[in-house]
This record gives C-alpha cells, sequence and structure tokens, in this order.
C-alpha cells in the first residue's frame, strides 16, 4: 500500500470567496491560480469542523468540465490529509448534480459504509473551457446544498485563512477505471473508491416512475422523442435510461457525449442556446421524418431541464376585402412550431398529475413549493388540491429543510429547474421522466387510436382549468455592478411610495392594473426560523400581475440583473395569446418604472425566456 504523510502548506487569505446562489463560480483562471481551490475546500473542511470531516466518506465528482480532473486530485489529496476516511468518484469524475444527491442518500458501499456529503464541481449553465467558468458547491449529508449558516461561515474562513492540510507522497488516482484503491496514511488507511456515475441514479428512478408504461409510449411509432443534454453531464445518463431502458432511438439522443467545453456553448436549456433542439422540433418532414412529439434539454450538470412538444398544426384565415365585393380566401398554413412549457407551468402541471401518473406519488403530495419569482401557477394547482403550499428565495437550498421535514413534495424554480423530494437537487432527467409519465397516463387507452395527446393539449387543458400564467424573464448579463446597485436602490426607495409608483405607472400605460404592494422579499424557514434578507424587489399588482427584480448570484462576472414579469388570465377567450404579446405593457412598465437603459445602458436583454 502506498504510503502518505500530511503536508501544512501556510497560504493567505484570497478576495472574493462568497459562494453564490449554489457555490462559487468563476473563471478557470482564477480557479488556477497558487492555493485558491485549497483555500476554499480548506475553509470548507474548517466550517464542517473536525468531527464531521474525521473519518467521513466524501462523494467528489460533476459536470466534468474544464479543470474537474485537476480539481479532483487536489481534493483527494487534501481530503486524506484532513482524515476523510474515504472517497467517492464517478467514474472519470462525472456525476450529474442529482446523481451526487442520490448518491448520498442512496449508495452503500461494500463495507456497508454511505457517504456523509460532497464537493459537486460544476458552475452548472455557465459555459466551460479554459477562458470560461469552474464552480465548486458542498452538499450535506441529507444530500442536498449547504444551508447559508454553512456556506457563511466557509466565506468567513476564506477571510482568515492560514494553512491547509494536503497529502505528499499520494500519486493521482486513475479515475477513468472503477475500482477501489487504498492508501496508507499516519492516522490509517485511506481509500479512494472510483464507480459507475449512471447506476445508482438510474435505480432510483426506476423506483419512482413505471418505466414499463413509459415503453409503451416511447414503443408507439407516433410518439418520437429528442433530448439534447448540451454536451453535459446529462448525456452520462440520457443513454442508459432513455435508450437501454425504455428503448428510445439511438437517434433520439443529441450532443449526448459529456465534453469538457460544452462544445463551446452554453450549456442552458432555454429557447436561445439549446440551439439544435429547437431546430429539430421546430422542422417540418425531415428524411421522411416527422419531428418529434417531444423535446427536451438539459444543463450543463443536469438538474434544469427544458420541456417542448410538437406544436399542432395551426391554420391562418386571411380575409381580404377586394373594392364592394368581399373575397374571401383561406389559406392553410402548417407552422409546425415547437411548443415551449414554461418552467413555472411545468411544475404546476406536474403537481396536478403526479397523483395519477407517477406511482413515487401514489399516496399523495405532501406539499409544494415555487421559488418567489416562479409563477403563482403551482398556488392555483395547490388552493385547488388543498396542498399546503410554500414560497421561498431563490436557489435549491431552501426547499432542503421542507422536504426533510416531510412538507413538500413537489417543487420548481421558474430557471428550469424542477423535482421533488426523492433527492435535495432538481432534477432535469426526473423531470423528463414525470412528463413522460404523465403523457403515458393520458395516453393509456389511446396509443392504437388516431392521435396522441400532446404536450400541448395537456398544457391547454392545465389552463382552461386553472387559468393561465403569462410568464417571461429578461436577463441583462455582464451589466456594470455599480448600475446594477443603483437600479435596485431607485427601485426600493420608490417603493417608500406606492401613489407617486401608480402615478408614474398611468403615465406609461393606461391599460395596467395598479401596484398594491411594494417590499423586498424575506423568507423566515418555517423549519429552522432562519431569516433570509434581500431576496428581490417585488411590486405585487391589484390584478395579480407581479414585477420581480433581482440580482443573480450564479455569475462569474460583472452583475446580471434579472427582471421577471408575470400576469394571470383567468378568461378562458383570453388564454391563447402569444405570451410577449400578452406581457408587452407590463415590460414597457418595468422597463420605463426601473429605468433599465438609464441605468445599465442596455437597450434590450442579453437573453428573454
Ligand atoms: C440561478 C437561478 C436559480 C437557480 C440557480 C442555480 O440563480 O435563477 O433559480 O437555483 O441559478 O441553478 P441566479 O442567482 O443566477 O438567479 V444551476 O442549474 O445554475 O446550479
Ligand atoms: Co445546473
Amino acid at each position: 500500500m502506498v504510503m502518505f504523510k500530511i503536508a501544512r502548506v501556510e497560504t493567505t487569505p484570497i478576495d472574493g470567496q462568497k459562494p453564490g446562489t449554489s457555490g462559487l463560480r468563476k473563471k478557470v483562471k482564477v480557479f488556477k491560480q497558487p492555493h485558491y481551490l485549497q483555500n476554499f475546500v480548506q475553509a470548507t473542511f474548517n466550517a464542517l469542523g473536525a468531527d464531521k470531516v474525521r473519518g467521513a466518506t466524501l462523494v467528489v465528482s460533476g459536470d466534468g468540465r474544464y479543470y474537474s480532473k485537476d480539481a479532483i486530485q487536489i481534493i483527494i489529496k487534501m481530503a486524506a490529509a484532513n482524515g476523510v476516511r474515504s472517497i467517492w468518484v464517478g467514474q472519470n469524475g462525472l456525476l450529474s448534480t442529482p446523481a451526487v444527491s442520490a448518491v448520498i442518500r442512496e449508495r452503500v458501499a461494500a463495507d456497508g459504509s454511505k457517504a456523509n456529503g460532497a464537493f459537486i464541481l460544476t458552475a452548472s449553465h455557465n459555459p466551460g473551457g479554459p477562458t470560461e467558468d469552474f464552480g465548486i458547491k458542498y452538499n450535506m449529508e441529507n444530500g442536498g446544498p449547504a444551508p447559508e449558516g454553512i456556506t457563511d461561515k466557509i466565506y468567513t474562513n476564506t477571510t482568515t485563512i492560514k494553512e491547509y492540510l494536503i497529502a505528499e507522497g499520494l500519486p493521482d488516482v486513475d479515475i477513468s477505471a472503477i475500482g477501489l484503491t487504498s492508501f496508507a496514511g499516519p492516522e490509517g488507511q485511506f481509500d479512494v473508491d472510483v464507480f459507475d456515475s449512471a447506476s445508482d441514479y438510474v435505480k432510483l428512478m426506476k423506483s419512482i416512475f413505471d418505466f414499463q408504461s413509459i415503453q409503451k409510449l416511447l414503443s408507439s411509432p407516433k410518439f418520437t422523442v429528442c433530448y439534447d443534454a448540451l454536451h453535459g453531464v446529462a448525456g452520462a445518463y440520457a443513454k442508459r435510461i432513455f435508450v437501454e431502458e425504455l428503448g428510445a432511438q439511438e437517434s433520439s439522443l443529441i450532443n449526448c457525449v459529456p465534453k469538457e467545453d460544452f462544445g463551446g456553448g452554453h450549456p442552458d436549456p432555454n429557447l436561445t442556446y439549446a440551439k439544435e433542439l429547437v431546430a429539430r422540433m421546430g422542422l417540418g418532414k425531415t428524411n421522411e421524418q416527422d419531428p418529434p412529439e417531444f423535446g427536451a434539454a438539459a444543463d450543463g450538470d443536469a438538474d434544469r431541464n427544458m420541456i417542448l412538444g410538437k406544436r399542432q398544426v395551426v391554420f391562418f384565415f386571411f380575409f381580404f376585402n377586394v373594392d364592394v365585393s368581399t373575397a374571401v380566401f383561406t389559406y392553410e398554413f402548417n407552422s409546425n412550431f415547437r411548443f415551449f412549457v414554461t418552467p413555472s407551468d411545468s411544475v404546476a402541471i406536474i403537481a396536478a398529475n403526479a397523483v395519477q401518473a407517477i406511482p413515487y406519488f401514489a399516496s399523495g403530495l405532501k406539499g409544494v413549493a415555487r421559488s418567489m419569482p416562479t409563477s403563482a401557477a403551482l398556488d392555483v394547482v395547490a388552493k385547488n388540491l388543498n396542498l399546503k403550499f410554500f414560497e421561498v428565495p431563490t436557489g435549491w437550498k431552501f426547499f432542503g429543510n421542507l422536504m426533510d421535514a416531510g412538507m413538500c413534495s413537489v417543487c420548481g424554480e421558474e430557471s428550469f429547474g424542477t423535482g421533488s423530494d426523492h433527492i435535495r437537487e432538481k432534477d432535469g432527467i426526473w423531470a423528463v421522466l414525470a412528463w413522460l409519465s404523465i403523457l403515458a397516463y393520458k395516453n393509456k387507452d389511446n396509443l392504437g387510436g388516431k392521435k396522441l395527446v400532446s404536450v400541448e393539449d395537456i398544457v391547454r387543458q392545465h389552463w382552461a382549468t386553472y387559468g393561465r400564467h403569462y410568464y417571461t424573464r429578461y436577463d441583462y448579463e455582464n451589466v456594470d455592478a455599480g448600475a446594477a446597485k443603483e437600479l435596485m436602490s431607485h427601485l426600493v426607495k420608490l417603493q417608500s411610495s406606492l401613489s407617486e409608483v401608480n402615478n408614474i405607472i398611468k403615465g406609461i400605460r393606461s391599460d395596467v392594473s395598479k401596484v398594491v404592494h411594494g417590499d423586498e422579499f424575506e423568507y423566515k424557514d418555517p423549519v429552522d426560523g432562519s431569516i433570509s434578507k434581500h431576496q428581490g424587489i417585488r411590486y405585487l399588482f391589484e390584478d395579480g400581475s407581479r414585477l420581480i427584480f433581482r440580482l443573480s448570484g450564479t455569475g462569474s462576472e460583472g452583475a446580471t440583473i434579472r427582471l421577471y414579469i408575470e400576469q394571470y388570465e383567468k378568461d378562458p377567450s383570453k388564454i391563447g395569446r402569444d405570451s410577449q404579446d400578452a406581457l408587452a405593457p407590463l415590460v414597457e412598465v418595468a422597463l420605463k418604472l426601473s429605468k433599465m437603459q438609464e441605468f445599465t445602458g442596455r437597450s434590450a436583454p442579453t437573453v428573454i425566456t
């Protein structure tokens, strides 16, 4: 057995190591600075405390982005020196964020041991590569992201750190081969266990969903799918689940080989960045093939999802007035565009159908929750089905306590995150399986029929039952940080006089309802009583519309302003509008009220979702 020694390395604090919405994310060149990663990892060990670290089993893996392999070797050596007993690594260092959560909660090693926590190496939807982003976050024993109490402690530790511990004489471990390697340290044995990235996760999915019914749906020649992993780690699971377990064609998978730089793209599953999927869904017949019935994409670490359906054929009728006589021409236009499910609708629809369509929920939902900026579509379902409901700040870490306390089964965020209490992270593939389950359920007696119940049918039916929440988000990325702060304080100041706000709004548009409440969102965790302040500026309107402004906590450069716009429509004759059209008056109010262009110099957002 190879022996190692413990070295103490002197270091000094490095600025800016405050974890954001989901861990510490910086450019790779920042992470590669001497001691940068090491300081953060030691600060984490110190925040956890020796009693939690000594003898522990920790998972270390991530979305496979550039610098992950080096980071894994560094963390292995530091863990060994800090008295960790075993490190578990997904083969090639790959584990999706939801799979890490599943591994912490479910995996049992040959010797009966379980994991106590994890370092997840990802910057999620941010691009990867030598000039792009890297990230790291710590997850706890429940499989969820460290709560603010711990991340604050980690940050404080980074500002006072003087030394870190690292193993000397411990060679790099081959993480490409499955197997256990043991080393001898001054205080005993240290193991590195490299295991299959997918099997624990696949097993968990099979225990939640009725794979047979999904298989049946997928075997119908009428039901075709396309899954785009955007070169992220979802690719390591997609083939196993969709092809091998569920029988989808291999050609259904695109960009499903994980790449260190995500093929040079943004691994962000939205209509802007998932170009290839959108093109496939929107094309007419290609190679004698219809566009798929169902499309989905994931982000870099596979915790996000985008759900698309095939758009039904639309008939346009053009009316021409020709002098006195009126000639009517009907013109059929086959617009086979994709049908986009907003993430806010997605979580509401999953919640509304979960009990019938997903065996895991057969005995009922314990409650549902959404992040504050997510639309109120879920609220309406909760009210109708008499379910406990919670509104938490942005970031998955806030759902964990509710789930641990048995108060919440299904939850979601507008940012393409959907999940449940099967783990403590959002889960991109779970969301796809949830949608396939709903489709399988709605079509169970219909597979031989003429026409399947489509994604679009399900969404329109939902709107008809519960009303529709028109929703859009405008992102202004990489804005000057000072300007972003000024805009935010301008919006807070305005809230001191709502009558003035309403006067301004009247001057902008007369067809917009009136603001009845303005505040900065504050959350008191109902389980542990902890309070999180400054979680976004809210303007709530009389008719249920909302304008919300937040600064992103996941960017690595400058500031990103997010503007969330929502309007509720109950009138069945008005639920079929184009969402950007329906929201245009509110958008105009939001931009003028916030003086967006004045403060940021931007006449348009970087991304609209
Ligand atoms: C964004 C989203 C938030 C999500 C977070 C992490 O945060 O808005 O809803 O939880 O990303 O998602 P922010 O602070 O930039 O708005 V992931 O998939 O990037 O880990
Ligand atoms: Co992600």
